[in-house]
């Protein structure tokens, strides 16, 4: 796994350099520059799969909040269900498309805990020790998902579970899956990507895959 995270990283750093060949403008496809459609589903985590009985399961919200708040499975299944059909991109160049996640809307989570005026990001700590980080504006888009189901059943262990995040308009390292912690915050911090090479700000259509 160490040799996974430092060939990542190394990428990260060669395709850095090549950046100019890329073209800036904004693409309007369906399918973001560089990416290829997959008919699977791959999996990609650090090797740590942690399996959080639902009785153990508890989510945290804090931060810049005005009501700060631990759900635990009852209180998360109580917030209103929905389900939305999204694509998925993922930097290694898998694109998959309709992808059916059920959840509950991130905006549901921000209207019970009131981000105060200084939130301006969000940073994710996973039960694997995953981090990721993202502005809070595009976490308001109805498509952003904390998900509990995929294609009509329960999110399985190797793709998230028990709960993820779904952000499908940001490359999907941003997507924390097993969550456990969403801080909201003034200032932003690098998450455990963006700290090896990764972008910041993710975009799938405009190629935004490394940092510097
Ligand atoms: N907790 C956690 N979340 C994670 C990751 C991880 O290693 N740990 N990998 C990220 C990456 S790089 C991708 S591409 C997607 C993959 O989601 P999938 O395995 O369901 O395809 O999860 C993201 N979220
Ligand atoms: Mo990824």
């Amino acid at each position: 796994m160490k040799d996974y995270i430092e060939r990542k990283e190394r990428w990260a750093a060669k395709m850095r350099e090549r950046r100019e060949v890329w073209s800036e403008a904004r693409s309007a496809e369906r399918l973001p520059p560089g990416q290829h459609l997959t008919e699977g589903f791959p999996v990609l985590d650090l090797g740590i799969r942690p399996r959080v009985p639902l009785d153990e399961w508890r989510l945290e919200v804090s931060g810049e909040v005005e009501e700060p708040l631990t759900l635990d499975w009852a209180g998360l299944k109580a917030l209103p269900f929905t389900e939305d059909v999204s694509d998925f991109h993922c930097v290694t160049t898998w694109s998959k498309y309709d992808c059916r996640w059920g959840g509950a809307r991130f905006s549901e989570l921000v209207d019970r805990v009131r981000p105060t005026g200084e939130a301006r990001f969000v940073f994710f700590t996973s039960y694997d020790g995953y981090t990721t980080n993202t502005p809070l504006e595009p976490l308001l888009d109805d498509d952003v998902l904390l998900a509990w189901r995929f294609g009509g059943k329960p999110l399985t262990l190797e793709h998230g579970g028990p709960v993820r995040m779904v952000v499908p308009k940001l490359y999907a390292w941003k997507s924390a899956k097993f969550v456990r912690k969403i801080e909201f915050r003034a200032e932003d911090e690098p998450g455990f990507w963006e700290k090896r090479g990764y972008s910041n700000s993710a975009d799938p259509w405009t190629n935004d895959r490394f940092s510097g």
